[in-house]
């Protein structure tokens, strides 16, 4: 069928094509010029200005009963002003778009070319450039006046008493948070999240949890290094290395073959057979008494005894692997030191930012509000910037990591009230995420439920405070975690590269 009417306009305008020729040749023969126009070919054309003029405007016409009203009406205070305010912008841009357009068209059509008319000559007239300077300039400015005020209402601060929700967006869900029966929001850091703790909510428990956790982790690796056969070699031989160093310092014992045998160990992890040789020797060089000294030995004989009694402990890993448990050591420690730094502070009302979190309410799928009642929404995000839309409400405010946002509005018309008025039973508020954030974006929404204050209670009773559910963490990994042990870890660390 679409291959039918695509012929059907190639053929057209071929057949156009092949007329005009025709036009062309006849004009040439009755000896016409081609821009010789006649008085009938103008006027035709003349007067096609003001059908096209009447097609368009009914056109136009026709697109503003269909598609004009915005639908189902807002469901918000602010909605029925954002309402106002672009209905009376569009009124004026209707005014003034049928007055150009009539004047375009009606003039084309007028002053159509007539050879026995001439032009009137009229250069400049002030009192015209008056009007068509000031009444525009009053029009702008009461669009933009009347626009600024709107926005305001809209934007401005939300009263002392109204209900606070926090949504949170992430690639591809919404989180509703209520700051529970304190009022006030648990403070959250992005280090604490965990599958049990999405938002990354802070308490002294998910402080502690998390630092079990990544205490147990960073065990686990290091654990997993200490048993490397070939760390362990190189570890070896840099101590013994050292410690010929220091031979030459104290005493000039010369141990040129010691210093070699330092250079190789970083290369071959298999061979252990120098690395014994060596230990001997250097046992029986026991005249230094420094404590460094008798460390580095101690270390010596620990490997030793690692690598003759532990052959089924250990690990041989390639040099990647070595490199991969390394790294991941070193982000969990540098993990480690952030959660070490989140610390307590109280609140004006005497909480503790530990506590205030505890009692907070996170709900996902749906969220419900009270008719009639002030909300005030604070947005964040966890990965990129997303934008949370409630179209019936006439509210939309992007969500941006690391900045919150906030939009406060109250809702108009409840979940059923709007199911009968629109007659649709099935009919429920959204919110959608309304940017292109990936590629299960379209997914990214929640349902919003408006209902009375009774209901929108008896709902909340129901949600679990934050914290009820998790199982206090009772393991009693009390080590201390103080800074320096961070650095005695670099240390190492550069020790083992
Ligand atoms: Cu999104």
């Amino acid at each position: 069928m679409q291959l039918l009417i695509l012929l059907v306009v190639i053929v057209g305008i071929v057949a156009l094509g092949q007329l005009a020729k025709v036009y062309e040749l006849s004009s040439r023969l009755s000896g016409r010029r081609e821009e010789d126009i006649s008085h009938a070919d103008t006027r035709l054309n003349a007067n096609l200005w003001l059908v096209f003029m009447v097609g368009f405007f009914a056109s136009v016409i026709y697109l503003f009963v269909v598609y004009g009203d915005y639908a189902p009406p807002p469901a918000s205070v602010h909605g029925v002003q954002l309402d106002w305010l672009m209905s009376f912008n569009i009124w004026i841009i209707t005014a003034v778009f049928f007055l150009v357009n009539t004047l375009l068209f009606v003039f084309a059509w007028k002053y159509a070319y007539d050879k026995d008319r001439k032009a009137t000559f009229f250069p400049h007239d002030n009192r015209l450039e008056l009007i068509w300077t000031v009444i525009p300039s009053i029009v702008l400015a009461v669009i933009i006046i009347y626009g600024l005020q709107t926005w305001n209402d809209m934007t401005g601060e939300a009263s002392a008493e109204a209900l606070k929700v926090e949504l949170y967006s992430k690639q591809f869900d919404w989180t509703a948070r209520y700051p529970g029966k304190d009022g006030e929001f648990g403070q959250s850091n992005y280090n604490l999240i965990t599958p049990m703790n999405p938002m990354g909510i802070i308490t002294g428990e998910g402080v502690e949890d998390a630092m079990a956790d990544i205490e147990k982790q960073i065990a686990t690796l290091r654990g997993d290094l200490a048993m490397e056969k070939g760390l362990l070699l190189v570890e070896r031989a840099r101590l013994v290395a050292n410690m010929a160093e220091d031979d030459h310092g104290h005493g000039g014992h010369g141990h040129g073959d010691h210093a070699d045998h330092g250079d190789d160990g970083h290369g071959d992890h298999g061979d252990d057979a120098h690395a014994d040789h060596d230990h001997g020797d250097h046992a029986d060089h026991g005249h230094e008494s420094d404590g460094l000294t008798a460390a580095a030995e101690a270390r010596i004989a620990e490997i030793d005894h690692i690598l003759e009694h532990n052959a089924e402990g250990l690990l041989i890993m390639t040099d990647a692997q070595v490199e991969a448990k390394q790294d991941k050591l070193k982000r969990l420690m540098r993990h480690r030191q952030r959660i070490s730094e989140i610390s307590s502070f109280t609140f004006e009302s005497g909480l503790s930012s530990f506590d205030t979190g505890r009692d907070d309410q996170v709900v996902k799928g749906e969220f419900h509000l009270p008719v009639g009642e002030e909300v005030e929404f604070v947005f964040r995000s966890r990965d990129v910037i997303h934008s949370a839309f409630m179209p019936h409400f006439r509210a939309q405010m992007n969500t941006v990591p690391g900045v919150p946002t906030r939009f406060k509005m109250t809702p108009t018309i409840t979940t059923d009230s709007m199911r009968t008025i629109l007659d649709d039973p099935e009919f429920s508020y959204i919110l959608l995420c309304n940017k292109v954030c990936g590629a299960a974006h379209f997914n990214m929404k929640m349902e919003i439920i408006i209902e009375s204050r009774e209901e929108y209670d008896a709902w909340l009773e129901q949600q679990d405070a934050f914290l009820v559910d998790e199982v206090t963490p009772s393991e009693p990994e009390n080590e201390p975690m103080p800074s320096a042990d961070v650095d005695t870890e670099g240390g190492e660390m550069a020790m083992i590269h």
